[in-house]
């Protein structure tokens, strides 16, 4: 970039939002390298807008350079879709300065709040007003409502409240072009027209900025009960969640599955963590129960579940948490498992979806092709099995250089899980989004048309492709009508 235009996009940028927000110098890795420390890109500068009209002016002070803008929350994405390329070109809008509360209206069960809240703040904040934001996941401390949307996060309670899209009411955008669309209302029911907020969610910052959200509450039970019990195979996995479905019904509100080796990894990196059953059982369960009754008849219910399970022997053992430490305990091992990953190195993940009925089979056979054609490479399996969604990671031989293993092996080992991902009609990503990491995948399994018409999408928002360019979507060769138009 010519550097005349590089210091009066800055300088306009300072005037925007005050010079000590435009940051251009010093160790900038908290926003260039991506959280699993696949990449990292150089930014032009970081932006912190502290509000919407300064975000549309510095939209709008981009295009007028021809800056593409990376849209940025917590950095906590899982596909490389938040950090700068290596350009030295691209600006990262950060939004980690507007994290306001707007409005928590109680009788209308909803909550408006600005894209760089933390999740955890949020969450937080209606828990004392007495109600239950439900989006939950390891990453809570870290990540921001607008990288929630942004992905359409999932986390551990998407089997009763949804992941974030059904969680969003509406929502505050400035567009490519540097316009603000406020689609704030809280309506329940709004048909007039197209739903504009379901394109900006899980978008991945490719079309606009989510600036803030108008998203449902709902009670906070009175109480949530946790058990972990210990299973022979995936297949009584399976079991125990049918199971779970019939005694719990909707007071089922977490359902997690652990393999044996991924629990392992988080013994062997958190020896302070206490995780039972350390036997030869295949792997464990974190079940969640809520109840708006009371504790006692929560723990009746989980009780009698767990009962009928050991009978069918489909549970070979079984505690419930008596505390609610003990229960933070618990759903601390299953959420640990990401980190001990981290922490044993470079590894490669598949946050894959399938029908649950078929998980079982899956995993089995797709198992045994790994070993036969990667012999020692190490399965890390485990996730939300409620919403048939399985991380179903590899980590490279015990030994092996973690580095030349993904190097060398990642593609065929893709190439190998996402094509039994598609014989089992399956998807390749269930909640992490495309980023650049799954790009040149989502080209190959996603169908000609539906690209055809994401691409129609993308240049009719962001004609000029600034907005977060090379995520998602690869533009070129540019498609020159709908399909089928
Ligand atoms: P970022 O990483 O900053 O951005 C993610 C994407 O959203 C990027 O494409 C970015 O450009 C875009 N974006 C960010 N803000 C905006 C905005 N305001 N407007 C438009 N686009 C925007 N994910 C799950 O779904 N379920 C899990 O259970 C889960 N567990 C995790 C556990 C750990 C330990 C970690 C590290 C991550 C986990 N994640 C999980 C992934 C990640 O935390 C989520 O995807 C989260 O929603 C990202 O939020 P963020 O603020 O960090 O977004
Ligand atoms: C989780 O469920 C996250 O813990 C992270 O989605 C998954 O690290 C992963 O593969
Ligand atoms: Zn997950």
């Amino acid at each position: 970039m010519n550097p005349s235009k590089k210091q009066g996009l800055l300088q306009a940028l300072r005037a925007i939002v005050g010079a000590d927000q435009v940051l251009t110098e010093g160790d900038l890795s908290a926003w260039e390298l991506d959280w699993r420390k696949r990449e990292r890109g150089q930014a032009l500068a970081v932006v912190r807008p502290a509000n919407t009209e300064e975000v549309a002016l510095v939209v709008q002070a981009c295009a007028s350079a021809d800056v593409s803008i990376v849209p940025q929350g917590g950095n906590t994405g899982m596909v490389v879709g938040s950090t700068p390329d290596a350009s030295g070109t691209q600006v990262v809008l950060s939004l980690s300065r507007m994290k306001r509360i707007r409005q928590l209206d109680a009788a209308n069960l909803t909550v408006t709040v600005e894209a760089g809240c933390l999740l955890q703040t949020l969450q937080e904040a209606c828990a004392a007003a007495g109600f239950l934001y439900p989006l939950s996941m390891a990453s809570e401390g870290s990540c921001t409502v607008g990288g929630n949307l942004g992905t359409n996060a999932g986390g551990t309670q998407v089997l009763r409240y949804g992941n974030t899209r059904e969680l969003c009411l509406g929502l505050e955008v400035v567009t490519a072009t540097g316009e603000v669309w406020n689609g704030l209302s809280g309506l329940r029911k709004d048909n007039t027209g197209y739903d504009l907020r379901h394109l900006f969610i899980g978008s991945e910052g490719t079309l606009g900025v989510i600036t803030a959200a108008t998203l449902k509450l709902f009670p906070m039970p009175k109480a949530m009960v946790t058990a972990y019990a210990s299973l022979p195979s995936l297949d009584a996995a399976v079991q125990l969640l049918g199971l779970a479905h019939q005694h719990l019904s909707s007071g089922l509100t977490g359902f997690e599955v652990m393999g044996s080796f991924a629990l392992s990894l988080v013994r062997k990196h958190f020896p302070q963590q206490h995780v039972p059953f350390a036997g030869d059982d295949a792997f464990c369960v974190v079940l969640e129960l809520s109840d708006h009754d009371c504790e006692a008849h929560g723990r009746a219910l989980l009780e009698s579940l767990l009962e009928a399970a050991l009978q069918s022997g489909c549970v070979v053992d079984a505690v419930v948490a008596q505390t609610q430490a003990q229960a933070q305990a618990l759903w601390h091992i299953r959420e640990s498992i990401p980190l001990a990953q981290a922490q044993e190195g470079l590894n490669i993940k598949h946050d894959i979806s399938i029908a649950v009925s078929r998980i079982p089979d899956f995993v089995r056979e797709t198992d045994a092709a790994i070993q036969g054609a990667f012999p020692g490479a190490r399965m890390v399996n485990y996730g939300h099995l409620g919403d048939g969604n399985l991380h179903y990671n590899v980590q490279a031989p015990e030994g092996a250089d973690a580095e030349a293993f993904l190097r060398e092996q990642e593609k065929p080992l893709n190439a190998l899980v996402y094509a039994q991902v598609d014989r089992f009609n399956g998807s390749i990503s269930a909640e992490h989004g495309i980023g650049s990491l799954k790009r040149e995948k989502l080209a190959e399994h996603k169908s000609p048309v539906a690209l055809g018409l994401m691409r129609a999408i993308k240049l009719a928002l962001d004609p000029h492709n600034h907005m977060n360019p090379g995520r998602v979507l690869a533009l070129e060769p540019l498609p020159s009508k709908i399909p089928g138009a």
